[in-house]
């Protein structure tokens, strides 16, 4: 890290803007009283009251957004000293929908309005490769999005593209091999599971660039690299759409890649995690099954060898 700070000054966004809630309101509160939080005083973005995060311990903002996978950018996941020089520019960012009723080019806001509006929730995020954080994600559910697009008979899919010009990201040009652009893709009963979210923001701000501007998609039961950012494509699909990294390494990332302690990536275990911290030990903890959502998505691979449907 380039600036590391002794762990003890981190203080978690949602704690800092609760702190500076409580002074900003304190006083009035004082005067009325034990009166309750006044409406007025809420934060403007919806939090799902289900996923406030509690039990689990934020990943310090500044954390979440430098130490990233954007392949098209950047290997070495120290991205904030260099992100001012991509040219990503997500202020008129149109997504390409087909495969549906309602088939067109779509804004961000567009899309955001489709789906019920942004809200805050609170996910862990599991990486591949075994590190782990806890993030407040702005976004709206997938599925929500599907309903309103309606799409056409027949269709089980939905695959995800990423930008592939290599003007934007630069790795798109330095490495021909890699199947550009970056694609994932979800049945249509795993996009359509209320966890499903496609992302606008973190840490209640507008995503940045790293991040995946100006919108990616989170799964959070599934490993990291599913959530495909920065989308151009959305294209509902009868047969399993090919993904970059089941494509450059079937026999590593398949693609179900939900998060599973007992299937072991070829190369490194997968029981436990490290998460994501600025300390000088950083904690290992037990990875969970579908990380940590096993109650909620169990049910969608009923009879599925998860061994083999890796
Ligand atoms: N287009 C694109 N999407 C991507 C990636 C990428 O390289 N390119 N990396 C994936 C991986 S491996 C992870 S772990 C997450 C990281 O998301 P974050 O940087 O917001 O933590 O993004 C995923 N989405
Ligand atoms: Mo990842």
């Amino acid at each position: 890290m380039a600036h590391a700070k002794n762990h003890l000054e981190i203080t978690p966004e949602i704690l800092y803007r609760h702190r500076r809630d409580f002074i900003r309101y304190g006083a009035l509160w004082g005067l009325a009283g034990l009166l309750p939080w006044p409406a007025w005083a809420k934060d403007a973005l919806r939090k799902n009251p289900k996923f406030t995060g509690e039990g689990l311990t934020l990943t310090p903002e500044e954390l979440a957004t430098s130490y990233n996978n954007f392949y098209e950018f950047n290997l070495d996941k120290d991205v904030a000293p260099k992100v001012k020089e991509w040219k990503l520019d997500a202020s008129a960012w149109k997504v390409e929908v087909s495969g549906c009723a309602n088939a067109k080019s779509y804004s961000v806001a567009e899309l955001t309005e489709m789906g019920g509006g942004a809200e805050e929730r609170v996910y862990r995020f599991r990486c591949v490769e075994a590190w782990s954080m806890v993030v407040p994600w702005s976004g709206f559910e997938l599925g929500k999005l599907i309903d309103k697009l309606k799409p056409d008979a027949g269709m089980k899919y939905v695959k995800l593209t990423t930008f592939g010009s290599g003007d934007i990201g630069p790795n798109i040009k330095a490495l021909p091999h890699y199947p550009w652009p970056y694609t994932e893709g979800l049945t249509l009963e795993e996009a359509r599971h209320p966890l499903t979210l496609l992302a606008t923001g973190i840490y209640g701000k507008p995503l940045p660039k790293q991040n995946g501007a100006p919108l990616r998609l989170v799964v959070p039961w599934k490993y990291g690299f599913k959530s495909i950012k920065s989308i151009v494509k959305i294209e509902f699909t009868k047969t399993q759409p090919k993904t970059l990294w089941s494509e450059l390494a079937p026999s590593e990332y398949g693609f179900y890649a939900n998060v599973n302690p007992k299937v072991d990536h070829p190369r490194w275990s997968q029981a436990s995690e490290r998460v994501l911290s600025k300390s000088f030990f950083p904690k290992r903890q037990p990875t969970l099954m579908f990380n940590g959502y096993e109650k909620e998505v169990a049910s969608l691979y009923q009879g599925l060898d998860l061994t083999k449907n890796y």
